[in-house]
């Protein structure tokens, strides 16, 4: 039995989350926006069939994908560079990679006690958020 995600989180800790922007080439008024945001994740998960809307007062984001089918991933409203995107299961996490212009870019998805983790990669960059059910 896979790892269910389902259900509706709320971020409580965001570390490194400005670091993770910077590697981004995100603008400094948009970074001091969204390092206030505390949003919240859906994720609808139907066998290796996933949806994951993360949405905030801010911006929202929709990401739909199967497991091992590789997708093009336009990242649109938050750095807005497309690249190509694969989610697989190590063990029980879910592993993306987005491979494009950004070096090691790619998020890691794991349930730890009742808490939902999400690690955010890019270049030397590493963001650590943790969610709890709503
Ligand atoms: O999640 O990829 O669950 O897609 C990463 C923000 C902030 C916009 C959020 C909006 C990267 C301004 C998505 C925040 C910073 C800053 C709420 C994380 C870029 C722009 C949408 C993510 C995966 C895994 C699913």
């Amino acid at each position: 039995m896979p790892v269910d995600f389902n259900g509706t989180w709320n971020l409580v800790s965001n570390d490194n989350f400005e670091g993770y922007m910077v590697a981004l080439g995100i603008d400094f008024a948009t970074r001091k926006i969204a390092k206030m945001l505390k949003p919240q994740k859906v994720i609808k998960q139907d066998g290796d069939s996933f949806h994951i809307h993360t949405t905030s007062t801010f911006r929202d984001y929709v990401l739909q994908f199967k497991i091992g089918q590789e997708f093009e991933e336009d990242n649109k409203g938050l750095d807005n560079r497309k690249c190509k995107s694969l989610v697989t299961w190590e063990n029980d996490k879910l592993v993306c990679v987005q491979t494009g212009e950004k070096k090691n870019r790619g998020w890691t998805h794991w349930l730890e006690g009742d808490d939902l983790h999400l690690e955010l990669r890019c270049e030397n960059q590493v963001c650590r958020q943790v969610f709890k059910r709503a």
